[in-house]
Order: structure tokens, then C-alpha cells, then sequence
């Protein structure tokens, strides 16, 4: 039944697709129509996202999805960039890259202005340098920030360019800094602290609202019927791929693993205890009103950028994992949270530096330091699920580990050995599976999250890791070497 027919638009930090999706009650089908590279542009005022090359991405996707005849499409994509429009509805210049260094002397400012205990009070989020309030404080005073009607969270903006309708769903809302935690709305009091108009938010929206349809332009260039919905789905990436956990039981935690790893669990409420917020963690909002009690890890970024540095592709990922394999167990472990990581650019020589630093080897090749990056990643895995488990109270007894990194047997082994919890690794296009079910349940509210869950675990089953015998006490004493739980 056509109905059935629904359109993902993820896009990823390091590419973005287009999905198509048949979803009813008992099929769950995905069709890759169409991925392209998402490569960041260095202009003279800093790190910038390709915007327009995006959208026609998106544009060039949704013709090939146009053949499917989906009955909405959906966008999802990064959190807390924005782009800025003039009254007219024009873009004031391009979005700036969340990896972009013109925070970095703003946020700790911002931070001691306001008072940590106070912002985290506010809006429940971790501290990270680049979240949406901190951007803004540091264009305080800029003829752009000066001459901006509205501002728009990205997958927000190409709702805006295909709809002409302005606006912002709230799952990605509550990465920027600026939203609540309690009410779940714009804060005037965060709004001021970073120094802009409550006017320049759009009006919240949740997934599974309708944005409206298709201006005569997309339709046109997209080949799309004008009718064709686009749809508020959980527009940040990171929701849509906890929302599509395949989980057969309350007690699970996830890992969110592509450019970043998103560790953490679902819960009914926010935690914003001294300790959560000493411990950095955040409270980001997910599907069905969930609180997203997680913590950002540096993830497969760390592995991308030594490829870059190398001058490869992730296809030659296989054979650099079997070098990873066959090279000497813990020789070297680096903690995968330091925002040092953040920026990009010359990531071996940097691992190396923090290497040197805390009296460790130098890794001998390429099969050593992927080997330490993966280690390392999967004991802060580890880490972070602990501390969450200990912060509110939770038990788990599996872990789902999905996106990119689920393709990684080295990475899901490990994190099952370090956790002593069995890891399910998949799917693997968690995001555009969350981004369907959303829209799927729009058109038939009846079904249960639980129940869409079961249907991705039996239609995308994942692959099990049981932590292997005997491996237990090498990952605790590697966790103490590091300091971590
Ligand atoms: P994004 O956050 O950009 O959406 P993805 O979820 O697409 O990221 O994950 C991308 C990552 O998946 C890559 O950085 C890479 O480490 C991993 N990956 C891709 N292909 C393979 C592969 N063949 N084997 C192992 N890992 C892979
Ligand atoms: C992952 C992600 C993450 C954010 C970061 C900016 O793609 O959305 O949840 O913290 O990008």
C-alpha cells in the first residue's frame, strides 16, 4: 500500500542519505535511494557546512525517492547549528560547523557569567563548547546576529526551504542550550543569557506534527507531488537512532555510534543532580516526552580523521581492523571524552602528543593506534554507561549499539568484553529507521513504541556479542589505568 511509503532525509557529519521506508504494522523495508559526501567548507571566518550542496543532496535523493511516491518525508540531521534568516526569509551567510574554534574562549565565559550550577539547573545539559547558546554568545554584536529575523536549527531551515514553513522540533530544540528542562520550552532567562531575542525562536513542534507540504519549487526540482507531507520527525540524529533501538526489554542501554558515540539511557524524566552535572551529562529530549540521559563521546571521528590523515577511506577500514586485531592488547589507552579531540586536523600526531604526556608508548603503526583508539573507545563505553546507570538509579542488562559503528566487530566485542554485558549491534541506519517509524506512527497512532521496537528487532535483526570468558579483569584494570568506572 502505497500509504505505507515514507521518505528518511538523515544527514550525517560525514554523509548524508535518503531512505526510502515501507513500514505497516508487521514490514519494516528500507531502500537506500541515494547518499552523498558532507564536506565541511574552511572559509576565511572559520568551519562552515556546505548548506546548498546539502540541499541539493536532499533534492537529488528525494527525486530518486519520488518513484516510491512516499506519503511524507522526514529530516534529520546533527544537533545545535543553526542557520540565520532576514525577515525576508533570506540566509544571512553560511551555518557555521559545530567543529568551528570561535567558541572556545566564549563558553567558558558564558559558563562563569551565568554560574554552572544555574545553567545546568536551566536546561539539564551537558557541557559541550559548541551547543547553540554558546554559538550565539559568540556572535553577540554581529551584523548578522544583528540583522536576523529567525533562526533555524538545520534540518528546520531545509523543512523551511522545501515548506516555506518556519519552526523547530523540539528533540533537536533541546541540544541548543536554550530550552527548559523543566517546561520544555524556550527560556527567556537562557535566551537572555546568550544575549538574543525570544523572537528569533521559531514555535516548537514534535515528531510526528505535520510541517506542511511541498512549495511549487521542491516539488518541481525534487519531481515530488506538491501533496507530499513534510513531516516533524525526531529531527535530531541522535533521537531518531535511540528511537529505533531495537529493545525487547526496559532494561537496555545504547550507544549511538557513528562520527560521535552517544552513551547513555532512556528515561522517563531528566536527572540534573550535582552529580549528573559533575559527571557532564545531558538531558536531551526524545520521542514520547523520553529524556536522553547521555554523554557525548569523541567516537569513530577519532577514526576518521587519522584515515584522513593517512589519505584513506573507510575502505580500507577491513584491513586496518585486522592489523587493530593482531596488534598488542592495551599497549597504549587514551581518554575517548577529551574535547581536545574535538577540532580536526592532524589527529595521529595529536594522539601521539597525549600519549607522550602521560608516559605511554607511542603506538608502533597504524594496526597499534587504531587498536588504542578502540580500546579506548570501548572503555569509555563503559564508563559512561556506569556512571548513568549509577546517576539514576538503572540497571541494564544489554546494551544496543547502533549507526555506523555496528559494522565494527573490534568495537563491539570490545564494549561487550569491557561492559560484561552483551552488546546487539545494529541496525546499522538506526537514524533513517527512526526517522521512518516516527512517520509511520503518525499514520497509525495505534502501534506502541515498544511494539515498533520488536518490529525493528525482527525485520533488522541485530548481531549479538556476548562479552568473552576470562577477558574481565584486563578491561577493569585498564578502566583504573585511565581512572574510569
Ligand atoms: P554519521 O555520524 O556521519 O552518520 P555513520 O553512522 O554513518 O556516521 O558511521 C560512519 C562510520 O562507520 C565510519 O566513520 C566508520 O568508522 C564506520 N564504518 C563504515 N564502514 C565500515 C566498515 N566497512 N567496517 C567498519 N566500520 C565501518
Ligand atoms: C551526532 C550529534 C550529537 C551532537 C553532535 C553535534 O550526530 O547530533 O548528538 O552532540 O552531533
Amino acid at each position: 500500500d502505497a500509504r505505507d511509503v515514507f521518505a528518511a532525509v538523515d544527514l550525517g557529519a560525514s554523509s548524508g542519505r535518503v531512505v526510502v521506508g515501507r513500514a505497516g504494522l508487521d514490514e519494516l523495508a528500507l531502500t537506500e535511494v541515494h547518499r552523498f559526501a558532507n564536506r565541511p567548507l574552511r572559509l576565511p571566518d572559520g568551519l562552515h557546512w556546505d548548506i546548498g550542496g546539502l540541499y541539493q543532496g536532499v533534492l537529488e535523493g528525494l527525486r530518486a525517492a519520488s518513484e516510491y511516491a512516499p506519503r511524507s518525508v522526514g529530516i534529520d540531521s546533527w544537533a545545535v547549528d543553526y542557520g540565520l534568516l532576514d525577515a525576508s526569509g533570506a540566509l544571512l551567510g553560511l551555518p557555521h560547523h559545530y567543529r568551528d574554534s570561535r567558541t572556545d574562549a566564549v563558553a567558558p565565559a558564558v559558563v562563569e557569567r551565568v554560574g554552572a550550577a544555574e545553567l545546568y539547573a536551566r536546561n539539564g545539559l551537558q557541557y559541550l563548547s559548541f551547543n547553540t547558546i554558546f554559538q550565539l554568545a559568540a556572535a553577540a554584536g554581529s551584523a548578522q546576529l544583528r540583522g536576523a529575523d529567525t533562526l533555524l536549527l538545520l534540518p528546520d531551515l531545509l523543512a523551511f526551504w522545501l515548506t516555506g514553513v518556519p519552526g523547530a522540533e523540539v528533540t533537536n530544540a533541546s541540544t541548543t542550550g536554550l530550552l527548559d528542562v523543566a517546561t520544555r520550552r524556550w527560556s527567556p532567562e537562557l535566551l537572555e543569557a546568550a544575549g538574543v531575542p525570544a523572537s528569533l525562536m521559531g514555535d516548537l513542534c514534535a515528531p510526528g506534527d505535520v510541517i506542511g507540504t511541498l512549495l511549487p519549487a521542491p516539488a518541481e526540482h525534487s519531481g515530488l507531488d506538491a501533496a507530499t507531507a513534510v513531516a516533524a520527525v525526531a529531527s535530531h540524529d541522535t533521537a531518531s537512532a535511540v528511537a529505533a533501538v531495537p529493545a525487547r526489554t526496559e532494561r537496555f542501554g545504547y550507544v549511538s555510534c557513528g562520527t560521535w558515540s552517544l552513551a547513555g539511557l532512556e528515561l522517563d524524566a531528566p536527572v540534573t543532580s550535582e552529580a549528573a552535572r559533575a559527571a557532564n551529562f545531558t538531558n536531551e529530549l526524545g520521542v514520547e516526552g523520553t529524556t536522553r540521559f547521555l554523554r557525548n563521546i569523541m567516537g569513530l571521528w577519532l577514526v576518521q580523521e587519522c584515515l584522513r590523515d593517512w589519505g584513506l577511506d573507510d575502505s580500507a577500514l577491513p584491513g586496518l581492523l585486522a592489523e587493530a586485531a593482531a596488534a598488542p592488547p592495551f599497549a597504549a589507552l587514551i581518554d575517548a571524552g577529551d574535547p581536545r579531540y574535538l577540532p580536526p586536523g592532524g589527529m595521529p600526531a595529536r594522539i601521539g602528543a597525549h600519549l607522550r604526556e602521560t608516559g605511554q608508548p607511542e603506538p608502533a603503526d597504524r594496526g597499534a593506534l587504531l587498536r588504542c583508539v578502540l580500546e579506548s573507545l570501548a572503555l569509555a563505553h563503559r564508563d559512561t554507561l556506569r556512571r548513568a546507570c549509577k546517576l539514576s538509579g538503572r540497571d541494564i542488562e544489554v546494551v544496543h549499539l547502533v549507526g555506523g559503528g555496528a559494522r565494527n566487530e573490534l568495537l563491539c566485542q570490545w564494549s561487550a568484553d569491557a561492559l560484561g554485558l552483551p552488546v546487539e549491534a545494529g541496525p546499522v541506519e538506526a537514524t533513517a529507521v527512526g526517522n521512518i517509524i516516527v512517520q509511520a506512527r503518525a499514520a497509525h497512532p495505534g502501534v506502541s513504541h515498544a511494539e515498533l521496537r520488536r518490529l525493528i528487532h525482527t525485520t533488522q535483526r541485530p548481531r549479538r556479542y556476548e562479552p568473552a570468558a576470562g577477558t574481565a579483569s584486563a578491561w577493569d584494570a585498564a578502566a583504573a589505568r585511565l581512572g574510569l568506572e
